[in-house]
């Protein structure tokens, strides 16, 4: 047990923070206004191997560990939350690939999703399909060679500019979690469309999107895993997503914070600087401590994803966590802000609307707890 970083972490860690600073946190403000994907930053992100980086080599990614992964989110998170949040839906896009796909579909899809060449996105929430995911109304029914499917998926990540989603259609809808498939659909399949866009409140440059199936025929060869374990294989991939959002939670909460602290030396009232008062103090000192308590939290069930045994319970815990904290302490620095932190010329304001998502995707805090006190109870 080690809680020192390896050198490799530390560097990866220092490289990114200057890049989120530097070159991430400028665009960010640009990303919210215009409400657009950024395609540049996407590839610079590839160049940087962060498309794959905690994915083995043969599938072209960079074969870094997974604490190295949830460091690249929290890092491109303390820049732009919303350039983080498409890196993470993009793992979840084809994490499903790495664990239960064919070698074909791994050699040609997989590889080129850990080296950038392709985008993917997560297909599994419906308008009436959210936290209870097996309730999906989407079907999948065999055809000879090749499933048909049909039905409307919302709000899914990268959907528009994805070059692939793995969608989950119900291939025997009689048998609830047990009757779920998972399908690779590739851009431009007859019968798949992309429809409206959400105009959202947070991490706005992270567009998602409507995605319509209607008669789509895609073949048995793009099943991802067994007919009709669907439903597992979409918890393992979100139980293993969840350690990402935990990230970004840490690296928006280390934003705020930091913002906080320079605000805080810098304004004066009543003669001194918010930094000289007991109050600000204690709510800096509040902050810290949550930071870090989430991104021990974030880096232990990061850690778990590299041992290949189930972490559902740890991943949950740094989720809930994390996404709790980050709100208290971006709602604290803004608090510190006074007026100013509900300005839009101030990047405090655009955090507070990006956090806010972390309590709902992936599993709502409400679900993180059913996951846990589930775990406990078994
Ligand atoms: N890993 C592996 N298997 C899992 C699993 C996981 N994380 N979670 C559930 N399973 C298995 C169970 O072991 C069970 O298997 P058996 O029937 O063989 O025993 C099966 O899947 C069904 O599990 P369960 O009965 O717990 O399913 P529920 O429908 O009650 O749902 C929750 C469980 C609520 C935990 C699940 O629906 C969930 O996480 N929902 C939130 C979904 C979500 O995050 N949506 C956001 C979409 S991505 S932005």
């Amino acid at each position: 047990m080690d809680f020192v970083l390896t050198e490799e972490q530390q560097d990866l860690k220092e490289t990114l923070h200057k890049y989120a600073k530097e070159v991430l946190a400028p665009r960010a403000v640009e990303l919210d206004k215009e409400n657009r994907f950024p395609t540049e930053t996407i590839h610079e992100l590839a160049d940087q191997d962060l498309m794959g980086i905690a994915y083995p080599e043969e599938y072209g990614g960079a074969g870094a560990d997974s604490i190295c992964e949830a460091i690249a989110v929290e890092e491109v998170a303390y820049g732009c939350a919303a350039t983080a949040s498409i890196l993470t839906g993009h793992y979840l896009g084809y994490d499903a690939l790495f664990l239960a796909g064919s070698e074909e579909l791994r050699q040609k899809y997989l590889r080129a999703a850990c080296s950038g060449e392709m985008l993917a996105g997560f297909c599994l929430t419906e308008p009436n399909s959210g936290s209870d995911a097996a309730s999906s109304s989407t079907t999948a029914t065999a055809d000879g060679d090749a499933y048909i499917l049909n039905g409307t998926k919302h709000f899914i990540s990268n959907a528009a500019d994805a070059d692939f989603l793995i969608a989950f259609a119900m291939t025997d809808k009689s048998k609830g979690t047990h009757g779920m498939t998972a399908f690779l659909v590739e851009k431009g399949t007859p019968g798949m469309s992309i429809g409206a866009g959400d105009d959202k409140m947070g991490i706005r440059g992270a567009r998602t999107w409507e995605v319509l199936f209607e008669n789509c025929r895609v073949p048995v060869s793009h099943i991802v895993g067994e007919i009709n374990h669907g439903f597992k294989l979409a918890m393992q991939v979100i139980d293993r997503g969840r350690a990402g959002i935990a990230a970004m939670g840490v690296g928006i909460a280390q934003a705020a914070l930091d913002m906080a602290v320079a605000y805080a030396k810098e304004r004066v009232v009543f003669g001194d600087t918010l930094s000289n008062y007991q109050g600000i103090r204690w709510m800096l000192a509040e902050m810290e401590t949550d930071v870090q308590a989430a991104r021990w939290l974030t880096y232990y069930a990061a850690s778990l994803k590299d041992t290949g045994r189930r972490f559902s319970k740890e991943a949950a815990c740094a989720k809930l966590f994390s996404a709790e904290a980050a709100h208290r302490v971006v709602d604290k620095a803004l608090q510190i802000h006074g007026g100013y932190g509900y300005m839009k010329e101030y990047p405090i304001e655009r955090l507070y609307r990006d956090q806010r998502i972390l309590e709902i995707f992936e599993g709502t805090s409400q679900i993180q707890k059913i996951v846990i006190s589930g775990n406990l109870l078994k």
